[in-house]
């Protein structure tokens, strides 16, 4: 029987898009699997399964899925028999501690003594362990953040991403425990061949990552300006330069990550760079 990489996402809410977009930018022709349980690639032997973000550690660890993709903020809670093999890029938010708007608080220690409800009370556990503040967790599975309204805790510990769920709530934001984004994980022990294929995925996204934080950049430059632009975008090698019909001009293409931009581009124009153009890239092998 032919050996397939089987591969656990979730099957509905945040990571699921973005799962299924990143296996479907590295060259995976699969279906969306609506109401599906699983389904294989048509074309690269992997199987998908579609579950509950918080089951997938427990099915990795039981070997039920090879791999899967989870948010941090899960693999880090689950602590199941999980290796963290890579960041994904997508899905960033971060595990915060949070009290009411009005409250005086003045550090950690505002903490000692009051209760903190929470969906993930390992990570909450071991951070107040560290910080040396003795509180409760109260744990519940959803709506953490009515529960300083309803008078179930004083503070709360949960998943924010824009704050706005936190605002609404009469709730101010006081201390970040862990920031997360989407993660891929694997079980120990992967047989050769199952390894073989992980390593060839993990290729194509890391293809797929480095494309999408970098830009293709084209600009035209007096020819004397060439060598100071190759120093502020140096590319993967070096730039290509060719000559314009227009004597004593280049133009030079380069690569350029995408966080860097617009700090470059004010000293490329200061170097007498025009016509700058930057195009996007769909894969990138370094
Ligand atoms: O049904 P299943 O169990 O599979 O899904 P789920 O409901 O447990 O998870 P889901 O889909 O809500 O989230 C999956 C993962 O997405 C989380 O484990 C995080 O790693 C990541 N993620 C990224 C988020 C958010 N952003 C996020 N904003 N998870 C939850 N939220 C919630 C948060 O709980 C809070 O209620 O959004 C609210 C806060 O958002 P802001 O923008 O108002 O701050
Ligand atoms: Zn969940």
């Amino acid at each position: 029987m032919k050996n397939y990489l089987r591969i656990a996402i979730q099957k509905s809410g945040r990571l699921q898009e973005g799962s299924m977009a990143l296996l479907k930018e590295s060259g995976l022709a699969i279906s969306n699997g609506r109401g599906q349980l699983k389904t294989q690639a048509r074309n690269f032997p992997v199987e998908i399964l579609f579950l509950r973000d918080d089951d997938i550690p427990q099915y990795i660890e039981d070997k039920v899925a090879d791999v899967g993709i989870v948010g941090e903020n899960v693999f880090v809670e689950k602590n199941k028999n999980n290796t963290l093999i890579k960041r994904l890029d997508f899905a960033k938010c971060r595990l915060s501690l949070a009290v009411p708007k009005s409250d005086n608080y003045t550090g950690l220690s505002s903490l000692q003594g009051k209760n903190i409800a929470t969906s993930y009370p390992v990570i909450v556990k071991k951070y107040l362990e560290a910080n040396n503040v003795q509180a409760g967790i109260h744990e519940i599975s959803g709506s953490v953040e009515i529960a300083p309204g309803i008078g179930l805790a004083e503070a709360i510990c949960d998943i924010v991403s824009t704050g706005s769920t936190l605002l609404s709530n009469g709730l101010k934001e006081v201390e970040t425990v862990m920031q997360s984004e989407a993660v891929m994980i694997a079980g120990p022990d992967l047989s050769d061949e199952k390894q073989e294929i992980l390593d060839q995925l993990l290729f194509r996204l890391e293809a797929v990552n480095s494309a999408k934080n970098n830009k293709y950049i084209l600009l035209n430059c007096p020819d004397e300006a060439i060598e100071k632009i190759t120093s502020v975008i140096p590319g993967m090698k070096s730039p290509t330069v060719m000559p314009l019909s227009r004597k004593g001009w280049s133009s030079l293409h380069s690569v350029v990550n995408e966080n860097a931009f617009w700090e470059k581009i004010d000293q490329l124009k200061s170097f007498g760079a025009e016509g700058i153009l930057v195009i996007p890239i769909e894969k990138m092998i370094l």
